[in-house]
């Protein structure tokens, strides 16, 4: 080999690939109220009062709304957690978890 055909191979961090993270969906219905929608997105999605209250609008007037973006198993464990509890109150809340694009 001369010593201009120097060879590189990938850096560690240019073969690890950016993690897939996805996106939970808020998704409207005609049953669970609208202050419990907003209890769960503060209490299981964290949300604040005013991002709760928004979210909770747009899925009620849009049909879906996108609540935030985790890793995998974070979004289907708080996603679990939250219809559990809507639907220990007879509520049929639901969400979708969707890989981000
Ligand atoms: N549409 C519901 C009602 O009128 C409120 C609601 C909003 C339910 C958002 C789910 O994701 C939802 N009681």
């Amino acid at each position: 080999m001369s010593d201009t055909e120097l060879k590189t191979r990938p850096s560690v961090r240019e073969k690890l690939e950016r993690p897939k993270r996805f996106q939970v969906i808020l998704l409207n219905d005609d049953y669970t109220p609208a202050e419990f929608v907003v209890l769960v997105l503060k209490g299981e999605f964290r949300l604040d009062d005013s991002r709760a209250e928004r979210v909770m609008q747009a899925a009620h007037q849009k049909g879906a709304s996108l609540v935030s973006v985790y890793p995998r198993d974070i979004a289907e464990t708080k996603v679990s957690r939250a219809t559990e509890t809507a639907q220990r109150m007879g509520y049929p809340l639901k969400f979708l978890v969707e890989p981000e694009e």
